[in-house]
């Protein structure tokens, strides 16, 4: 199929031209908003015939870098080409490419870690400064000049509306059939305008399917006919089992005292392989009829829909190993029935977290003994991948779940500490906590009670008399007894691991 045949609007054929025409219309110093999210969505082509040209210029001596705007993360076609020649000054708001990290932590470009929910209303209030170019994967555009979105919405919807420039890329790979997925809601305004935003249901259609564009704005369209990401996962562990059996557990406790109904409530899954494996739990559990409010759709929870456990899931991306991808193909009639995808304003959106009572199960690197988690930086000052929407969901959750294998490094890593290097998540934040040694359930307890729970709980036993031995001393010595910490010892953890390579060294 050509990308002539997707582009239904005969005046927008004339715009179709090469990625490297396309390219030279961005200028220097642009703030490019660049579709994609967990790699899905994401533009293909024309990330890199910008790296080519930015490489060339470079090689002349000129000097030429651009902020780059996204859902989240990309995929080696776009953050990675880009990182890879320098040609970043700027990166927000999550990424997860290990070019563009290196760059990130060797201080050659800027990253802006950004909750999800916020970046479409920052740049509407014009705290990010001017969109310059719009670069937007999409499906196919229809006669009237409206956009089929692609595999994943993110920001599109803010991109197309507050650039000047926009450039499409049609990727003839991606299914037309997903037309009718999607449902983007142009309901929202700033404040005070503000009016609540009228979804009751995980599933409920609040918008329409479509993309807006002002067909002048459009000045480049780009045929592409390449994959996505299309990463794939780990299968389950016994660790990420353990986990997935510990939260199967609680829930099903939960149900049983009350607190939960028997259905539960929407659920949130992070990505990753522990993510993945607790969807893969659930697809073996007690639980029917769920449901799904989240941000990224990924293979546990495409299998929990195919065996109908789970009635419907919400979305602003679908992100699947090649495997689930040419499952979600091949039945995408039945899928579309029951998957919306949305904006990600809507669908990580606080106020309907809170509203929809979703349940938010995530991983992080690390927690400590008072139940602060850090989800992104490694010993203190390197980024892995960003927050992403682990705070938009874990603040305003029904229940917040973390979860983590309790060693990292080869067991050389606690990843429960006296002290986080780093803070995405504090305590008030924090509910459970999941290791494969078990589950700390932090609701109704003071920072001495959770510190107990968690150590005996979570640890490995190879670092719990460690750990109690700090806190024996901390509750001692420490200048009072809310949150007791020994200060200079409290990271002690962490530049040991510095300085010896193994945090239980002496
Ligand atoms: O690094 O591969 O170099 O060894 O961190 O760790 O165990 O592979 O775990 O893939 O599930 O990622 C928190 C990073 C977990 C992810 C995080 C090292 C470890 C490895 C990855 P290596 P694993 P996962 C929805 C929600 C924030 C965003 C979020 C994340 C690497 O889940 O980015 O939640 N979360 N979004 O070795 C030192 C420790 C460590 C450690 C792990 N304690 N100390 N290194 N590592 N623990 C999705 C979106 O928002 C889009």
């Amino acid at each position: 199929m050509s990308v002539a045949d997707r582009i239904r609007n005969p005046a927008l054929l004339s715009r179709v031209m090469s990625a490297d025409d396309a390219a030279a219309l961005i200028p220097a110093g642009a703030n490019v908003g660049m579709s994609g999210f967990t790699g899905a969505g994401y533009p293909k082509a024309l990330p890199q015939a910008l790296a080519r040209r930015i490489e060339s210029l470079h090689a002349a001596g000129e000097k030429f870098r651009i902020n780059v705007w996204t859902g989240a993360s990309t995929a080696p076609e776009l953050d990675g080409a880009l990182a890879k020649v320098d040609a970043m000054e700027t990166r927000l708001p999550f990424q997860s490419d290990p070019v563009c990290r290196q760059k990130i932590n060797n201080g050659d470009m800027h990253f802006i870690d950004m909750h999800l929910s916020h970046v479409a209303q920052h740049v509407w209030f014009g705290f990010l400064g001017k969109l310059d170019v719009a670069v937007i994967e999409v499906v196919g555009i229809l006669p009237d000049g409206r956009l089929i979105p692609s595999m994943a919405i993110g920001n599109n919807k803010t991109w197309l509306d507050q650039a000047d420039k926009v450039i499409l890329e049609v990727n003839t790979l991606q299914p037309e059939s997903l037309e009718g997925m999607h449902d983007v809601y142009y309901g929202t305004d700033l404040p005070p305008r503000r009016v609540p935003i009228p979804l009751l249901h995980p599933n409920d259609r609040i918008g329409e399917p479509y993309l807006h564009c002002d067909p002048d704005k459009i000045v480049a369209i780009i045929g592409t006919h390449q994959t996505d990401r299309n990463s794939g996962f780990a299968a389950p562990d016994v660790v990420s089992n353990l986990i997935a059996q510990h939260i199967i557990d609680f829930l099903q406790h939960e149900v049983k005292t009350g607190r939960l109904p028997p259905h539960l409530l929407p659920l949130q899954s992070g990505v990753g392989n522990v993510a993945n494996a607790v969807l893969a739990g659930l697809n073996n559990g007690p639980f029917e009829q769920l449901t799904g409010f989240t941000e990224v759709l990924q293979d546990g929870m495409l299998d929990l829909l195919r065996s109908g456990k789970m009635v419907s899931a919400s979305a602003t991306a679908i992100s699947l190993s090649a495997e689930a991808l040419a499952d979600f193909s091949a039945n995408i009639d039945y899928y579309r029935k029951r998957i919306v995808l949305r904006p990600q304003e809507i669908s990580n959106h606080p106020e309907l977290v809170r509203r929809l009572g979703v349940i938010g199960m995530n991983a992080m690197i690390e927690a400590d003994i008072y139940g602060n988690v850090n989800s992104t930086h490694i010993m203190g000052s390197g980024m892995m991948n960003g927050i992403g929407g682990s705070g938009d969901f874990a603040r305003n959750c029904y229940l917040s779940f973390f979860v983590t294998p309790s060693l990292a490094k080869g067991g050389t890593i606690s990843s429960i500490v006296p002290m986080v290097s780093h803070v995405d998540h504090t305590e008030h934040d924090v509910q459970v906590i999941v290791t494969e040694h078990g589950l700390a359930d932090l609701r109704g307890l003071s920072p001495r009670q959770r510190a107990v729970s968690i150590i005996h709980n979570c640890a490995h036993p190879k670092f719990r008399d460690a750990l109690l031995d700090y806190t024996a001393r901390a509750w001692r010595n420490a200048p009072a007894r809310h949150t007791p910490h020994l200060l200079d010892e409290a990271l002690s953890w962490h530049t040991r691991y510095l300085r010896t390579g193994n945090m239980s060294a002496p």
